[in-house]
């Protein structure tokens, strides 16, 4: 078989892109090691900026997203009992959506589905040749049969997990990673969230999150320890803690139920340097994981996609270069700040187990300066609705 772009990953990165270069008449495939179905069970990011509402209108998929999102204006931040909101409209002039992954992942699924792309699912044994060749090709195993893709371009679009990463070689590639010492426990439930912007808490007991899907689902994080399974936590025993980490305003009107997924996530930070390897293209988490407490991931992936749509392009359409020799250190450049931004929110509101009394004054003064300051509230709102790209 030949394509123009061979995708590696039918996740959103992969997908945003497939549909943007085939509206543009370039031509891709997409391997999948999964499902569709299973890659729609996982429950992952839910708040968007405008850099990638921007691309899934232009995608052409933006409709149900415009219909059915939600528009938030700021978010609030707890301390204890103490919380204070933080206006994006009023320090970034932006705001950013409501909408999960799940959804317009399946919405980017429908899209494709209905303009003939070409996805490939349950593939194994995915190994990407010559990439630093004028002629690369992709090979991968199919109901017991091994098939062949040549193709100008390969996006890596696999995520942390992939292959993509490891073609690179390494001597070639640069990884820079922090492990933190916790996890997110994370359940979703069919009842009214607690409060109409996200609520992120601070407590002595540990950080917890208040986020959404919609007006009867919400999405409710705690952090917990890595050593724990999502089977240690019954339903009661996470809704006893969720209150115990919130300021007494939001617990007392926090409606519980059962929960209807419960999973833990471990946070890291990561970066792999370079993202681009001859004609190898890395995109989304398959070059970079942040800790969810920025609500990064997702978005980091937009502007990989961004950066090396308008490259493909340029280079299909006019025969420029420009745009994919520049890829790796323009995408590392804006990586690099939602990394910063991940980062500095995560040591803002979470326990350390190694946090001494001078560390948690020092958490204590960062949280006050936001809470009082107009241009630290700036600085964080405009890193949460998103730098340009
Ligand atoms: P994905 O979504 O991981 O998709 C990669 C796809 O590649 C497939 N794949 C392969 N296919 C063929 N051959 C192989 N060898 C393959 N290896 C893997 C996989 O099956 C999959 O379908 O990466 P992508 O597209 O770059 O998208 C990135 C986002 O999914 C990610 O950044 C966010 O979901 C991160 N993230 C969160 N981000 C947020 O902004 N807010 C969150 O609350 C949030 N929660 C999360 C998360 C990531 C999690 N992970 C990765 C475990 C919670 C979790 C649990
Ligand atoms: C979510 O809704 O899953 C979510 C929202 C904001 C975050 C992380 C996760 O920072």
């Amino acid at each position: 078989m030949k394509t123009q772009v061979c995708i590696v990953g039918a996740g959103p990165s992969g997908l945003l892109l497939s549909q943007l270069l085939h509206n543009q008449g370039i031509d891709t495939v997409i391997l999948e090691r999964k499902t569709r179905a299973y890659v729609l069970t996982r429950i992952r990011a839910g708040v968007l900026e405008r850099g990638f509402v921007d691309l899934m209108r232009l995608a052409g998929v933006g409709k149900r997203m415009d219909d059915e999102g939600f528009i938030h204006d700021g978010t609030v931040i707890a301390n204890g009992q103490d919380h204070f909101r933080v206006s994006f409209k009023d320090r970034a002039n932006d705001h950013v959506v409501v909408y999960g992954q799940t959804e317009l992942t399946r919405d980017l699924y429908d899209e494709r589905e209905r303009t003939d792309g070409k996805i490939i699912y349950e593939v194994d044994g995915v190994v990407i040749h010559g990439a630093d060749s004028d002629a690369p090709y992709v090979t991968y195993v199919k109901d017991n049969t091994e098939h062949r893709i040549d193709c100008a371009y390969v996006a890596g679009c696999d995520g942390f997990h992939g292959v993509s990463r490891k073609t690179i070689p390494a001597t070639v590639r640069r990884e820079y990673e922090k492990l933190y010492p916790f996890g997110w426990l994370g359940v979703l439930s069919e009842t009214p969230p607690v409060h109409d912007e996200l609520v992120y808490s601070r407590s002595d007991r540990g950080f917890a999150l208040c986020s959404m899907r919609n007006e009867n689902l919400s999405r409710y994080y705690v952090q917990c320890s890595l050593s724990d399974a999502p089977d240690d936590w019954t339903d009661a025993a996470f809704w006893d803690e969720l209150k115990a980490r919130i300021p007494d305003e939001f617990a007392d009107k926090l409606v519980t139920g059962p929960s209807i997924e419960k999973s833990i996530a471990p946070l890291r930070s990561f970066v792999t340097e370079p993202m681009r390897w001859g004609r190898l293209f890395l995109c989304g988490d398959a070059a970079h994981i942040v800790p969810p407490t920025g609500a990064k991931g997702l978005n980091t992936a937009a502007s990989d996609i961004h950066y090396l749509y308008y490259a493909l392009v340029a280079k299909f359409k006019d025969g420029e270069d420009e745009g994919l020799e520049t890829y790796s250190e323009k995408a590392l450049a804006r990586i690099w700040k939602a990394e910063r931004f991940s980062w500095t929110t995560t040591m803002l509101l979470h326990n350390f187990p190694e946090q001494g009394a001078f560390d948690l004054r020092m958490q204590q003064a960062d949280i006050n300066f936001l809470k009082e300051n107009e241009a630290a509230q700036t600085v964080f709102a405009e890193n949460y609705v998103g730098l340009p790209f």
